[in-house]
């Protein structure tokens, strides 16, 4: 599980854009198949497959990521070249609302299932609460970009060619290609898959029956690139996490973990660790798998790009005395970026940066003291980092790994390389 800070999920998006969570970069000697492979997905609204190259990950309408069985033959999980390496991902939040701390997430192996598909307040079993998939090679203009005006009227992101506020995929030249002023589909990469859903899930009907919905809402976008190399072998999440304020106007020390129960082949011989520097989790093989043999892949799970935010004295100078980054007055002393894909660039913020990795937590389904989080509390210390989910402070930094008697490991004592 890694987690990122926020310090406010606002009543409108904060997270623009936010969080490009789960990278799985492959470092492997497993034939990679020489070259551009982008496998025809199969999709019947409620679930659909990444498929790029050897990487084949089912995905649902709420946020499961792998534990979805889209009925291929092979079955849920997420495999790379035809072995399960993922058997379940998806994320946490928590955060405050006054005094109250709440939490909720999607990972199912810990039965933790607390979205429904849809924007709040919608009924979820409505036929556009669905994924909607676009390709490089769909036609312009043709179904999967007209079928993309029911996902913008819930939400999704377009490229308004034409500048009038409106998706309106239109060949307006009517040169049967698309050019710059006309309208398109939020196709990031060479296959793009979007959903919205929403913690509505009655408290009752959840393992944490002490948290309410919150009114949250979040559209996920999962991208991938046909492309040879590493590249190619990474699926890409985006999460756009928004407090409709149908609860609170405000949460305030927000935070946010991609969360997955990796099963590196045999489950029983992979390790984990974290790397503060690339924001990234890991998971490997402790040498040979049973069922990948003797050149085992490696996951890495990498936070791309975090939320974007000013914090003074850090990543502004603050010259006018406001509080606030004033544009043109205050000094800039670092830079976020928001990228948006190929056609619509990426996006700079001089004063700004993006929240880094802060913390990495291990736990172990039935481990007493680190074990599946049982309450909102307990998810809250695996979130914050550097405890059990009692809160004990076992470990002696946020970035916790080990397993059984090396659990707590110092990671301070752990020379640089
Ligand atoms: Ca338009
Ligand atoms: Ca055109
Ligand atoms: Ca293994
Ligand atoms: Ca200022």
């Amino acid at each position: 599980m890694k987690t990122t800070k926020m310090k406010l999920l606002t009543k409108l998006i904060l997270l623009s854009f936010a969080v490009s969570l789960v990278t799985l970069g492959w470092k492997s000697d497993v034939q990679t198949g020489g070259g551009k492979r982008l496998y025809k997905p199969n999709e019947v609204g409620e679930f659909t497959v990444f498929n790029i190259n050897n990487v084949r990950i089912p995905l649902d309408n709420k946020g499961v990521i792998a534990d979805v069985d889209p009925g291929d033959g092979i079955g849920a999980g997420g495999t790379f070249a035809n072995i399960v390496f993922l058997f379940s991902g998806g994320f946490y939040l928590s955060g405050q609302d006054g005094s109250t701390l709440w939490g909720n997430g999607v990972l199912s192996a810990s039965r933790i299932e607390d979205y429904q598909p849809g924007p709040v307040g919608s009924n979820q079993n409505d036929s556009k609460n669905k994924v909607y998939v676009v390709r490089v090679q769909d036609r312009a203009f043709g179904d999967s970009w007209q079928e993309w005006k029911d996902a913008v009227s819930i939400g999704a992101d377009f490229y308004d060619g034409d500048g009038d506020g409106v998706y309106n995929p239109t060949d307006l030249n009517g040169n049967g290609s698309w050019d710059a002023n006309e309208d398109r589909p939020d196709l990031i990469g060479d296959w793009t898959a979007w959903c919205v859903y929403n913690d509505g899930i009655p408290a009752a009907l959840k393992r944490f029956t002490a948290v309410p919905p919150k009114g949250i809402e979040i559209h996920q976008t999962v991208f991938g690139f046909a492309s040879k190399g590493v590249v190619g072998n990474m699926m890409f999440v985006r999460y756009r996490l928004i407090n409709k304020g149908t609860k609170a106007d405000k949460f305030t020390n927000v935070y946010f973990s991609a969360a997955v129960d990796p099963d590196l082949g045999d489950p029983n011989d992979d390790l984990v660790g974290c790397d503060t520097t690339l924001s990234a989790g890991y998971v490997y093989n402790d040498a040979d798998d049973p069922t990948y043999g003797s050149a085992p892949p490696a996951f890495l799970m990498d936070f791309f790009q975090g939320p974007i935010v000013y914090k003074n004295g850090y990543s502004f100078t603050d010259v006018d005395g406001d509080g606030v980054y004033t544009e043109g007055v205050d000094t800039p002393l670092k830079t976020a970026y928001n990228v948006g894909g190929r056609v619509k660039g990426i996006k700079e913020f001089k004063g700004a940066y993006n929240l880094p990795l802060t913390s990495f937590t291990q736990y172990m389904q039935s481990h007493p003291t680190h074990g599946d989080p049982n309450t909102h509390l307990e998810l809250r210390n695996y979130m914050i980092g550097g405890h059990g989910k009692n809160g004990d402070s076992l470990y002696v930094s946020k970035w916790t790994f080990g397993n059984g008697a090396t659990l707590g490991a110092d990671t301070s004592k752990i020379p640089a390389h």
